[in-house]
């Protein structure tokens, strides 16, 4: 047997400020997510669910003077810290921590725990850059903030929950990237990161963008962060998620990234710690969406057609 897989969800909407994806977890589950990781040769266990409060019971703007118009800020600390510490805990364990979102602000806790103890590079597989700070976000939903929380960018730089400890933005790549806000678009340029768009993958295919992005997280650094949002994929493959944007990626290449992950990996032994995010049970056509999250994470753990 491979390695150890622990499942962790984080059942958490606040960041999305829109109710469904916080029943993300079960429904990746009932997709069949720990069948996949046997067949692709690791070990799962299922740590559960964190505990979260309702939304409805929480006020949205509570708190945090410094909050600018990010919503729930307060609760997604909490969250962020328990997240971060079991994160911690399970690299701490020798077992590998796989967190089920919830909405992608749930990454900026499985960054910070994955990096306390080592320096972290990162993939970030969405249409979406989540480089917004309380300061330019345009809706003023922390799941479109989770890099630059992660980065200590603007406001974040003073939550010591929120910064990641050990990465560095020149260690992130981005892949698929098709909808970025004006403001947005300045700070992707001017940062450090790299930006591989859904006009690379056109040009280039998949497989050769995936790889230097790899190149790109793994080097100078103990090993990679995996996030896929998704909404990274195209609506027809994904509807099941809270901001489609059309013209993604097919379900063909989604697997070939995954795949080209797990290469990797097996030479390497270069994954970290991973998250999937954003599915949402509500807006899906009979748990598609959940489906494909499952069978993608068994691909990036090495299940093979053949
Ligand atoms: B996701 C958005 F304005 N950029 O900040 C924002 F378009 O985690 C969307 O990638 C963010 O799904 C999407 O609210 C966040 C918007
Ligand atoms: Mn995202
Ligand atoms: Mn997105
Ligand atoms: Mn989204």
């Amino acid at each position: 047997m491979g390695e150890t897989v622990r499942i962790i969800g984080a059942p958490m909407d606040y960041g999305a400020n829109r109710r469904g994806v916080d029943m993300g977890p079960s429904a990746i589950r009932y997709a069949g997510l720990a069948d996949g990781l046997e067949e692709a040769g690791v070990d799962p266990i299922d740590g559960g669910d964190l505990l979260m409060p309702r939304a409805e019971e929480r006020d949205p703007d509570a708190d945090q003077p410094s909050r600018g118009n990010a919503k729930f800020l307060r609760e997604i600390a909490d969250v962020c810290r328990r997240l971060g510490d079991e994160v911690a805990d399970t690299i701490a364990d020798g077992t590998f921590p796989l967190v089920l979102g919830g909405d992608h602000a749930v990454a900026i806790g499985s960054m910070h725990g994955s990096s306390r103890n080592s320096d972290l590079g990162a993939i970030w597989f969405d249409a979406h850059a989540d480089l917004n700070t309380p300061g330019t976000s345009p809706s003023g939903n922390v799941h479109g903030m989770p890099l630059a929380a992660a980065l200590g960018r603007g406001v974040f730089g003073e939550m010591d929950w929120a910064r990641a400890p050990g990465i560095r933005e020149e260690s992130i790549a981005y892949v698929g990237l098709r909808s970025i806000d004006e403001r947005e678009r300045e700070l992707v340029r001017e940062s450090e990161m790299t930006a591989f768009t859904m006009a690379d993958i056109d040009q280039r295919g998949m497989t050769s963008v995936v790889e230097d992005a790899l190149a790109v997280a793994t080097d100078g650094t103990d090993g990679i962060h995996v996030s896929l949002d998704l909404d990274w994929l195209d609506p027809k493959a994904a509807p099941g998620v809270g901001t489609p944007v059309r013209g993604g990626v097919t379900y063909r290449e989604a697997h070939s990234a995954l795949e080209t992950v797990s290469r990797r990996h097996e030479r390497d032994g270069v994954l970290r710690s991973m998250d999937v995010v954003e599915v949402n049970p509500i807006l899906d056509e009979a748990n598609e969406t959940a489906t494909l999250a499952a069978e993608l994470t068994a691909s990036a753990f090495g299940k093979r057609i053949l």
